[in-house]
C-alpha cells in the first residue's frame, strides 16, 4: 500500500488546524499509520527540503518548518500520494481548488499549513527520513474492504 508523510506545519499546529487536517484524511478513508508531535531540528529541516537548497525562499522555508512544533504524519492507502495532494490542494493557497484545506485556510505558499510527499518514491524516502520502522504501525481496519476495493 501507498504512503505519504504528512506533515502539519508550524501554522496548523498554531492556528489549532491538526484535528482538522486528521478529520479530512480519515474521512476520505486514508489509514494512519505513524504519528508524533515534534520539534524539527535544522538538520532534518536541511535533508527534508535539501532539493531547494539555493532557491531564494530556501532559508524561509527552513526558518518557517523549524519555528514551532508540527505533527509528523504516515498515511496509506491505494494511490495515497495523490489522494492525499489532492486533499491538500495546490501549494500555492490561491491556487487551490475550493474545498480543499489550503483554500479553506491558508492565503500565502510560506504559510501553507501541510507537507505533503510529491510521489511514491519521495513518500517511501521521506517516510524513512521521519520515522523509525517500529515508529510505524501495520494494521488494518474492519471497515477496510468497503474502502479499498483490493
Ligand atoms: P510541501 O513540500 O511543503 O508540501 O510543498 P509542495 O511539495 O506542495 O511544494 P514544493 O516542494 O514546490 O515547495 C516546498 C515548500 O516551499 C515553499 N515555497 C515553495 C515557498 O515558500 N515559495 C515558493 O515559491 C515555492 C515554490 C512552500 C512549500
Amino acid at each position: 500500500m501507498e504512503r505519504s508523510l504528512v506533515l502539519v506545519k508550524p501554522d496548523g499546529v498554531q492556528r489549532g488546524l491538526v484535528g482538522e487536517v486528521i478529520a479530512r484524511l480519515e474521512r476520505r478513508g486514508l489509514l494512519l499509520a505513524g504519528a508524533k508531535f515534534m520539534q524539527v531540528s535544522r538538520a532534518l529541516a536541511e535533508e527534508h527540503y535539501g532539493i531547494h537548497k539555493g532557491k531564494p525562499f530556501y532559508e524561509g522555508l527552513i526558518a518557517y518548518i523549524i519555528s514551532a512544533p508540527v505533527m509528523a504524519m504516515v498515511w496509506e492507502g491505494p494511490n495515497a500520494v495523490v489522494a492525499i495532494r489532492q486533499t491538500m490542494g495546490a501549494t500555492r493557497p490561491l491556487e487551490a481548488a475550493p474545498g480543499t484545506i489550503r483554500h479553506d485556510f491558508a492565503l500565502e505558499v510560506g504559510r501553507n499549513l501541510t507537507h505533503a510527499s510529491d510521489s511514491p518514491e519521495n513518500g517511501a524516502k521521506e517516510v524513512a527520513l521521519w520515522f523509525k520502522p517500529e515508529e510505524l504501525v501495520s494494521w488494518r481496519r474492519a471497515v477496510d474492504p468497503w474502502i479499498f476495493e483490493k
